[in-house]
């Protein structure tokens, strides 16, 4: 595939959206913007809901490459996760595969194996082939987008790259983070290695920094030339003494999804 120059990007007045439009230009790319929103000072924006079909159809026309951040980005009652996130993503799969757009890189989450404990100590990373584990509706729906993104694969020959994105801020803001954090700029690197790498097929990799408090393994990434240039430890100091260790008999804080598991942010609309 030769490398993609103008991509979509879905979720663009988002935050990691927000943080994507400034840094990808560097890695040599024209983006053509969507949102349910106006994305601010993008006059040239799509404003369009995933639900539009028709508007999906002519986004997707002629772009080299697509990076899907756009959906529920927390929990929220089944019915909208459905629209939004399962259907949206099914609505955008078949305006690709219209339009022969032959590669996705699609916004999962750590939500998708937030049920798979964390490594303590000398435990083994996380593996990329852990089985899916939603720790909610939001995380089933990226479970369903990697499956989806298989299917589209197998059956259609589009590629995709699922990144089961951690914590992408511009700072880690909690202790659970200094092991998730994806800083913004390994945020553009990790897209644009899943953007241009040969013979993707459907991949699935971790998201985040090289950070000292890793829990996963991100072999995969890495394996698409992805090379991380940061770690949230100069973090954890003030983090730790704010908020303390991690408590193992706290749930929240025994399994990846952190809260999510237990008491997890609601989407406001
Ligand atoms: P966000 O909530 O800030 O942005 C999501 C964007 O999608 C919003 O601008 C919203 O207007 C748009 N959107 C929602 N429903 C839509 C629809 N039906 N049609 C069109 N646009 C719609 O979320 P954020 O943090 O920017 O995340 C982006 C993507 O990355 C999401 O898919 C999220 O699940 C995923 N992700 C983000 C992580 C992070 O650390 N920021 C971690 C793991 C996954
Ligand atoms: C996600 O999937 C969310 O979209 C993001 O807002 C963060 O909560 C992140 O996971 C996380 O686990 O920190």
């Amino acid at each position: 595939m030769p490398a993609p120059r103008t991509v979509l990007l879905t979720g663009a007045a988002g935050g990691l959206g927000t943080l994507m439009r400034e840094l990808l230009p560097a890695h040599g790319y024209e983006l053509r913007l969507l949102d349910l929103l106006p994305v601010e000072g993008e006059p040239d924006a799509i404003t369009a809901d995933l639900a539009d079909k028709k508007a999906l159809r002519e986004a997707v026309r002629g772009v080299d490459a697509i990076i899907h951040l756009a959906g529920i980005s927390l929990e929220a009652s089944f019915e909208k996760i459905l629209r939004a996130n399962i259907e949206g993503t099914y609505n955008l799969y078949e305006a690709a595969r219209e339009e022969g757009v032959p590669r996705v890189v699609f916004a999962s989450s750590n939500h998708a194996v937030g049920f798979a404990p964390r490594p303590r100590g000398r435990d083994p990373l996380i593996p990329i082939d852990t089985p899916h584990r939603p720790d909610t509706f939001y995380g089933l729906s990226k479970s369903f987008g990697e499956d989806l993104a298989q299917l589209y694969w197998d059956k259609h020959g589009l590629e995709t790259v699922s990144v089961r994105i951690g914590s992408c801020f511009p700072e880690p803001t909690s202790v659970r983070m200094l092991s998730l954090w994806m800083s913004p700029a390994d945020g553009a690197r990790l897209l644009h290695a899943a953007l241009t790498a040969e013979h993707v097929g459907h991949t699935v990799v971790y998201g985040s920094s090289a950070n000292t408090r890793l829990w996963w393994d991100l072999s995969t990434a890495r394996a698409l030339g992805y090379e991380p240039q940061d770690d949230s430890e100069p973090y954890a100091a003030k983090l730790i003494a704010e908020q303390g260790e991690l408590d193992p008999a706290n749930v929240a804080h025994a399994h990846l999804g952190g809260h999510f598991v237990s008491d997890p942010p609601i989407w406001p609309y």
